[in-house]
């Protein structure tokens, strides 16, 4: 399918420049400029790749603010506080994270955590500098022997807290955890939440939307703000958190990302030497890998989720079914996937605006066209997917993810999320890891 581009290569490269300049508070890129104004962990990382095409030192900075939140215990938390933190609910307060231990002094974070992309990140960081040479690549390389311990610790907490039985698949234990918020993957393992006494709370995330309709409504966020409660209730405990807690899902797409990341950050491990870790990751990488691959629906071929609570898989088709594309694995499974992928439920939907994966099939009866994670088309995880293909060897299906994104975003709104069939940016606007996807598009 061909499509047309309204603005040229330049025009969308300085207007995506533009957009991560005007949320750049300094030391760290806010996710969007009302909506979110604080550092997300997994934008911060597409955000890091986009700006590696502009500064290497400010992509370095943008990793190493996150890491300047990051737990003793190795995790990564889910949100950075700016400190303009009354503009966006639920803030620091909320989560009640100040009297945590764990948590480095002096900066205020959520107390869960999101898909680790940030390997992956990380390694575009330092081939960034190394094409540029000079004093861009002395800082990348320098970064990357800084930094590893810390994201070697990161990658040993998912595992350990997060897959304590070795099934190869990450646990979560909120929406948020997953990036996929309100997905039509959690309404089952949501339905079982019942929220006891939620404290009374004012939202300010529909304030900055054209309609709030597009957001999860009040009695999924009474929900996200129970499981927030309890987690607190037990300081964010990673021994007490699965014994009380109302939401427990493997999730599949997670565990991709830290298998592919992990075998990034193992390449990484081997050039600085660090071979005994490099092996490490290796097994991490394999053991997430043959994770994802176990959970692939005979029928529907798409990756399946896990209900812990309710024992059951989740079958319902959203993107997150691609997972194995990410994780990597074995040629006839990959080759069934891109098959999928292209197929007529999904790149190859009729009528689609753009030749790209819709958040959830428009074949599933969970589909939204409008709404949030329950439907809409999210650039940055068809960056994703374009870098997973390119490393898979499919440089034809970037190619095509390449072309159909850089059509979507040549209306330079920068969306948050795009309805499908017309084309229509939602969500906020200037999001920054759609500007950051485009630049890493141009390239
Ligand atoms: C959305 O999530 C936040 C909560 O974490 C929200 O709705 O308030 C999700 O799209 C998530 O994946 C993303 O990281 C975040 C910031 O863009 O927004």
């Amino acid at each position: 399918m061909t499509c047309t581009r309204q603005a040229s290569d330049e025009q969308i490269r300085q207007a995506a420049v533009k957009v991560l300049r005007l949320n750049d508070l300094g030391t760290m890129t806010t996710a969007a400029p009302n909506l979110y104004p604080h550092m997300w962990s997994w934008d911060a990382a597409f955000v890091t790749i986009g700006l590696s095409r502009v500064s290497v030192p400010r992509a370095i900075q943008e990793l190493r603010t996150l890491l300047s939140a990051q737990w003793s215990t190795g995790m990564i938390p889910h949100i950075v506080f700016s400190d303009n933190a009354t503009g966006y609910f639920p803030g620091p307060e909320r989560w009640g994270t100040d009297s945590v231990a764990a948590r480095p002094a002096g900066v205020r974070t959520s107390g869960i955590c999101q898909p680790p992309v940030h390997a992956i990140a990380l390694r575009h960081v330092v081939d960034r500098g190394r094409e540029n040479g000079g004093s861009d690549q002395s800082a990348a390389e320098a970064f990357l022997e800084e930094s590893f311990e810390q994201w070697m610790a990161w990658h040993r907490w998912l595992v350990d807290a997060r897959d304590p039985d070795g099934t190869g698949l990450i646990e979560i234990h909120h929406g948020w955890e997953s990036g996929f918020d309100n997905s039509p993957r959690w309404d089952a393992a949501y339905g079982r939440v019942r929220p006891g006494r939620v404290e009374p709370f004012t939202r300010r995330d529909t304030l900055h939307v054209a309609d709030a309709a597009q957001r999860p409504d009040d009695a999924e966020y009474t929900k996200y703000l129970w499981l927030v409660q309890q987690m607190e209730s037990v300081g964010y405990d990673d021994k007490l958190v699965p014994g009380l807690v109302d939401f427990r899902v493997r999730d599949v797409f997670f565990s991709a990302i830290l298998a592919a990341s992990s075998d990034g950050l193992a390449g990484l491990a081997e050039e600085i030497g660090h071979s005994t870790e490099a092996a490490e990751l290796r097994r991490i990488a394999s053991r997430f890998q043959n994770g994802v691959a176990a959970t692939v629906d005979p029928v529907t071929g798409l990756a399946r989720d896990y209900d812990v609570r309710a024992g059951e898989w989740i079958s319902t088709r959203t993107v997150s079914g691609f997972a194995p594309l990410i994780s990597g694995g074995e040629k006839a499974l990959l080759e069934a996937q891109r098959d999928l992928l292209r197929g007529p439920e999904w790149m190859g939907y009729r009528g689609l605006a753009f030749a790209l994966p819709p958040s959830t099939s428009p074949g599933s009866p969970a589909f939204k066209p409008r709404t949030y994670w329950r439907g809409p088309v999210w650039p940055f995880l068809n960056l994703l997917l374009g870098w997973a293909s390119r490393r898979n060897g499919q440089e034809e299906l970037c190619g095509e993810l390449r072309e159909a994104s850089l059509c979507q975003l040549s209306d330079l709104a920068f969306g948050e999320y795009y309805e499908p069939f017309t084309g229509e940016p939602l969500g906020s606007l200037a999001q920054s890891w759609t500007a950051a996807a485009a630049l890493e598009w141009l390239a």
